[in-house]
């Protein structure tokens, strides 16, 4: 019965611990989005867009990180940012989200691979 009950014990103990540092995450996770300007990030890996459709708002920055060993750009189908030089590895380009509409892009080294940003009021 002892061992029933201190077992319970660390049960409810290990519960607590994992809970609590589960709610930390989520702190930092809030304090990193309320702080100051938002923040848009897409990461390009395995020659994907990730998000492959972002929603941001006008006047919002979005911000590319190449994550891949080779060589990715970032060009607009419709010219509604200036295109980006080819981004290495870990590599940032940042663009400021113009008037609102659907921004298609893709990458000029593999045109294949594309992505969208709604750009919303
Ligand atoms: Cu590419």
């Amino acid at each position: 019965m002892t061992t029933l009950i201190s077992r319970i014990r660390i049960t409810a103990l290990l519960c607590s611990i994992s809970f609590s540092s589960l709610s930390a995450l989520a702190g930092e996770t809030k304090d990193a989005g309320g702080g100051g300007a938002m923040e848009n990030r897409i990461e390009i890996k395995d020659f994907a867009f990730n998000p492959q459709t972002l929603k941001v708002k006008s006047g919002e920055k979005i911000t590319w990180v190449n994550r891949d060993e080779e060589p990715h750009t970032i060009v607009s189908v419709e010219k509604q940012f200036k295109k980006s030089s080819a981004l290495d590895t870990d590599q940032e380009f940042t663009i400021t989200a113009g008037p609102p509409g659907t921004y298609t892009y893709y990458c000029s080294v593999h045109p294949k691979m594309t992505g969208t940003i709604v750009v919303e009021k």
